[in-house]
Protein backbone atom coordinates (compact mmCIF):
# COMPACT_ATOMS: atom_id res chain seq x y z
CA UNK A 1 0.00 0.00 0.00
CA UNK A 2 1.53 3.26 -0.83
CA UNK A 3 2.03 5.57 2.39
CA UNK A 4 -1.08 7.85 2.63
CA UNK A 5 -0.76 11.69 3.69
CA UNK A 6 -2.55 12.57 7.27
CA UNK A 7 -2.93 16.56 7.63
CA UNK A 8 -2.28 16.71 11.24
CA UNK A 9 -1.88 19.35 14.14
CA UNK A 10 0.21 17.73 16.70
CA UNK A 11 -1.73 18.96 19.87
CA UNK A 12 -5.01 18.80 18.87
CA UNK A 13 -7.65 16.07 19.95
CA UNK A 14 -9.02 15.10 16.43
CA UNK A 15 -6.26 14.28 14.55
CA UNK A 16 -4.78 12.68 17.42
CA UNK A 17 -7.52 10.14 17.42
CA UNK A 18 -6.48 9.02 14.08
CA UNK A 19 -3.23 9.07 14.96
CA UNK A 20 -3.91 6.23 17.84
CA UNK A 21 -6.09 4.33 15.26
CA UNK A 22 -3.49 4.33 12.87
CA UNK A 23 -0.99 3.21 15.23
CA UNK A 24 -3.19 0.41 16.72
CA UNK A 25 -3.72 -0.95 13.49
CA UNK A 26 -0.49 -0.80 12.02
CA UNK A 27 -1.05 1.85 9.14
CA UNK A 28 2.31 4.02 8.66
CA UNK A 29 1.10 6.89 7.07
CA UNK A 30 3.09 10.76 6.29
CA UNK A 31 2.19 13.19 8.21
CA UNK A 32 1.81 16.36 7.44
CA UNK A 33 1.50 19.11 9.84
CA UNK A 34 -1.08 22.19 8.99
CA UNK A 35 -0.95 25.18 11.76
CA UNK A 36 -4.02 25.87 13.02
CA UNK A 37 -2.52 28.59 15.52
CA UNK A 38 -1.97 30.53 12.31
CA UNK A 39 -5.41 29.75 10.41
CA UNK A 40 -3.65 27.67 7.46
CA UNK A 41 -6.35 25.06 7.55
CA UNK A 42 -8.71 28.57 6.05
CA UNK A 43 -6.16 28.70 3.31
CA UNK A 44 -6.87 28.49 -0.40
CA UNK A 45 -4.36 25.27 -0.66
CA UNK A 46 -6.11 23.65 2.32
CA UNK A 47 -8.91 24.35 1.22
CA UNK A 48 -8.56 22.74 -1.72
CA UNK A 49 -7.77 19.50 -0.22
CA UNK A 50 -10.51 19.99 2.56
CA UNK A 51 -12.91 22.46 2.16
CA UNK A 52 -14.36 21.76 5.89
CA UNK A 53 -10.86 23.28 7.00
CA UNK A 54 -10.36 21.02 9.41
CA UNK A 55 -7.70 18.21 10.85
CA UNK A 56 -7.61 15.21 10.40
CA UNK A 57 -7.65 14.52 6.94
CA UNK A 58 -6.68 11.29 5.19
CA UNK A 59 -5.34 11.35 1.60
CA UNK A 60 -4.92 8.36 -0.27
CA UNK A 61 -2.46 7.52 -3.24
CA UNK A 62 -5.00 7.90 -5.56
CA UNK A 63 -5.96 11.20 -4.49
CA UNK A 64 -9.38 10.58 -2.15
CA UNK A 65 -9.57 12.58 0.95
CA UNK A 66 -11.45 11.18 3.80
CA UNK A 67 -11.97 14.36 6.32
CA UNK A 68 -13.44 12.79 9.54
CA UNK A 69 -12.32 10.47 12.17
CA UNK A 70 -15.07 7.84 11.85
CA UNK A 71 -14.65 7.76 7.79
CA UNK A 72 -10.57 7.51 8.57
CA UNK A 73 -11.76 4.39 11.01
CA UNK A 74 -13.80 2.67 8.44
CA UNK A 75 -11.48 3.24 5.75
CA UNK A 76 -8.62 1.23 8.01
CA UNK A 77 -10.88 -1.45 9.12
CA UNK A 78 -11.43 -2.55 5.70
CA UNK A 79 -8.02 -1.78 4.23
CA UNK A 80 -6.51 -3.91 7.36
CA UNK A 81 -9.51 -5.49 8.95
CA UNK A 82 -6.91 -6.78 12.29
CA UNK A 83 -7.03 -5.73 15.02
CA UNK A 84 -10.59 -4.94 14.67
CA UNK A 85 -11.39 -1.74 16.13
CA UNK A 86 -15.01 -0.96 15.09
CA UNK A 87 -16.28 -4.78 16.55
CA UNK A 88 -16.70 -8.01 15.18
CA UNK A 89 -20.52 -9.05 15.00
CA UNK A 90 -23.41 -7.13 13.85
CA UNK A 91 -24.67 -6.28 16.96
CA UNK A 92 -20.52 -5.38 18.13
CA UNK A 93 -20.13 -2.79 15.18
CA UNK A 94 -23.51 -1.38 16.27
CA UNK A 95 -22.48 -0.94 19.62
CA UNK A 96 -19.48 0.94 18.65
CA UNK A 97 -20.86 3.66 16.50
CA UNK A 98 -23.50 3.90 18.78
CA UNK A 99 -20.92 4.56 21.62
CA UNK A 100 -18.77 6.56 19.50
CA UNK A 101 -21.26 8.83 17.93
CA UNK A 102 -22.46 8.82 22.19
CA UNK A 103 -19.18 10.09 22.99
CA UNK A 104 -18.49 12.93 20.71
CA UNK A 105 -21.84 14.38 21.40
CA UNK A 106 -22.05 13.93 25.05
CA UNK A 107 -18.04 14.69 25.55
CA UNK A 108 -16.20 16.28 22.81
CA UNK A 109 -18.98 18.73 21.97
CA UNK A 110 -19.42 20.00 25.54
CA UNK A 111 -15.45 20.59 26.06
CA UNK A 112 -15.41 22.48 22.73
CA UNK A 113 -18.13 24.29 23.68
CA UNK A 114 -16.60 25.69 26.83
CA UNK A 115 -13.44 25.99 25.13
CA UNK A 116 -13.84 27.61 21.94
CA UNK A 117 -16.42 30.33 23.78
CA UNK A 118 -14.21 31.05 26.25
CA UNK A 119 -10.56 31.16 24.36
CA UNK A 120 -9.76 34.94 23.36
CA UNK A 121 -8.13 33.19 20.47
CA UNK A 122 -10.87 31.96 19.15
CA UNK A 123 -13.01 34.67 19.05
CA UNK A 124 -14.72 35.19 15.81
CA UNK A 125 -14.09 31.35 15.00
CA UNK A 126 -16.34 29.52 17.86
CA UNK A 127 -16.98 26.20 15.41
CA UNK A 128 -14.34 24.71 13.50
CA UNK A 129 -14.95 25.12 9.45
CA UNK A 130 -15.07 27.80 6.94
CA UNK A 131 -17.52 30.18 8.45
CA UNK A 132 -16.47 32.72 11.30
CA UNK A 133 -18.79 32.60 14.01
CA UNK A 134 -18.76 34.78 17.17
CA UNK A 135 -18.58 33.12 20.79
CA UNK A 136 -21.79 32.74 22.89
CA UNK A 137 -20.29 32.78 26.32
CA UNK A 138 -23.98 30.78 27.37
CA UNK A 139 -22.85 27.63 25.32
CA UNK A 140 -19.51 27.97 27.83
CA UNK A 141 -21.96 27.17 30.54
CA UNK A 142 -24.05 24.84 29.08
CA UNK A 143 -21.15 22.73 28.03
CA UNK A 144 -19.56 23.18 31.46
CA UNK A 145 -22.83 21.29 32.57
CA UNK A 146 -23.29 18.79 30.03
CA UNK A 147 -19.26 17.76 30.38
CA UNK A 148 -20.31 17.35 34.54
CA UNK A 149 -23.19 14.84 33.63
CA UNK A 150 -20.63 13.53 31.12
CA UNK A 151 -18.29 12.16 33.27
CA UNK A 152 -20.92 10.83 35.54
CA UNK A 153 -22.43 8.82 32.92
CA UNK A 154 -18.98 7.78 31.12
CA UNK A 155 -18.31 6.30 34.78
CA UNK A 156 -21.42 4.67 34.88
CA UNK A 157 -21.36 2.76 31.87
CA UNK A 158 -17.48 1.72 32.86
CA UNK A 159 -18.30 0.36 35.63
CA UNK A 160 -17.31 -3.21 35.69
CA UNK A 161 -16.13 -3.33 32.23
CA UNK A 162 -12.16 -3.28 31.03
CA UNK A 163 -13.49 -1.17 27.83
CA UNK A 164 -16.38 1.43 26.72
CA UNK A 165 -18.85 0.17 23.70
CA UNK A 166 -17.50 -4.14 23.58
CA UNK A 167 -15.33 -6.74 25.18
CA UNK A 168 -12.53 -5.15 23.36
CA UNK A 169 -10.45 -1.99 22.33
CA UNK A 170 -12.28 0.21 19.94
CA UNK A 171 -12.46 3.29 17.94
CA UNK A 172 -15.29 4.62 21.16
CA UNK A 173 -12.36 4.06 23.64
CA UNK A 174 -10.15 6.29 21.54
CA UNK A 175 -12.46 8.66 21.12
CA UNK A 176 -13.62 8.57 25.20
CA UNK A 177 -10.13 8.40 26.16
CA UNK A 178 -8.64 11.85 23.49
CA UNK A 179 -11.78 13.37 25.14
CA UNK A 180 -11.20 13.14 28.79
CA UNK A 181 -7.54 14.36 27.82
CA UNK A 182 -9.01 17.32 25.72
CA UNK A 183 -11.33 18.32 29.13
CA UNK A 184 -7.97 19.12 30.83
CA UNK A 185 -8.02 22.41 28.28
CA UNK A 186 -10.85 23.92 29.92
CA UNK A 187 -9.10 21.97 33.42
CA UNK A 188 -12.21 19.58 33.77
CA UNK A 189 -11.13 16.29 35.05
CA UNK A 190 -13.08 12.98 36.51
CA UNK A 191 -13.72 13.27 40.43
CA UNK A 192 -12.32 11.08 42.58
CA UNK A 193 -15.29 9.12 43.30
CA UNK A 194 -15.25 8.27 38.95
CA UNK A 195 -13.08 5.19 40.00
CA UNK A 196 -14.14 2.85 36.87
CA UNK A 197 -13.30 6.30 34.54
CA UNK A 198 -9.88 6.21 36.23
CA UNK A 199 -9.34 2.99 36.28
CA UNK A 200 -10.17 2.86 32.29
CA UNK A 201 -8.43 5.67 31.55
CA UNK A 202 -5.17 5.05 33.08
CA UNK A 203 -5.36 1.90 31.52
CA UNK A 204 -6.33 3.00 27.95
CA UNK A 205 -3.82 5.69 28.34
CA UNK A 206 -0.97 2.68 29.14
CA UNK A 207 -1.34 1.56 25.38
CA UNK A 208 2.10 2.36 23.21
CA UNK A 209 -0.30 4.00 21.05
CA UNK A 210 -1.52 6.18 23.03
CA UNK A 211 1.74 8.14 22.60
CA UNK A 212 1.07 8.19 18.69
N1 LIG B 1 -15.64 15.51 13.15
C1 LIG B 1 -14.29 15.87 12.78
C2 LIG B 1 -13.81 17.01 13.65
C3 LIG B 1 -12.55 17.62 13.17
C4 LIG B 1 -12.19 18.91 13.93
O1 LIG B 1 -13.06 19.62 14.46
N2 LIG B 1 -10.89 19.21 14.01
C5 LIG B 1 -10.42 20.44 14.62
C6 LIG B 1 -9.11 20.18 15.37
S1 LIG B 1 -9.35 19.25 16.85
C7 LIG B 1 -10.11 21.46 13.54
O2 LIG B 1 -9.72 21.09 12.46
N3 LIG B 1 -10.27 22.75 13.83
C8 LIG B 1 -10.02 23.77 12.87
C9 LIG B 1 -10.47 25.11 13.36
O3 LIG B 1 -10.61 25.28 14.57
O4 LIG B 1 -10.63 26.01 12.55
C10 LIG B 1 -13.41 14.64 12.92
O5 LIG B 1 -13.67 13.83 13.82
O6 LIG B 1 -12.49 14.43 12.14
Amino acid sequence: MPTPILYDCTPAPNPRRARILLAEKGIAVELRQVDLMNQEQLSEAYRAINPNCTVPALQLADGTVINDNVGIAAWAEAEKPEPALLGRTPAEKGLVAATNAWVEFSGLMPVAEVFRNTAKGFAGRALPGPVNLDQIPALAERGAARLAAYFDALNARLKGREFLAIDSFSLADITAMVGVDFAKWVKAEPKPEHEDLRRWHAAVSARPSAKA
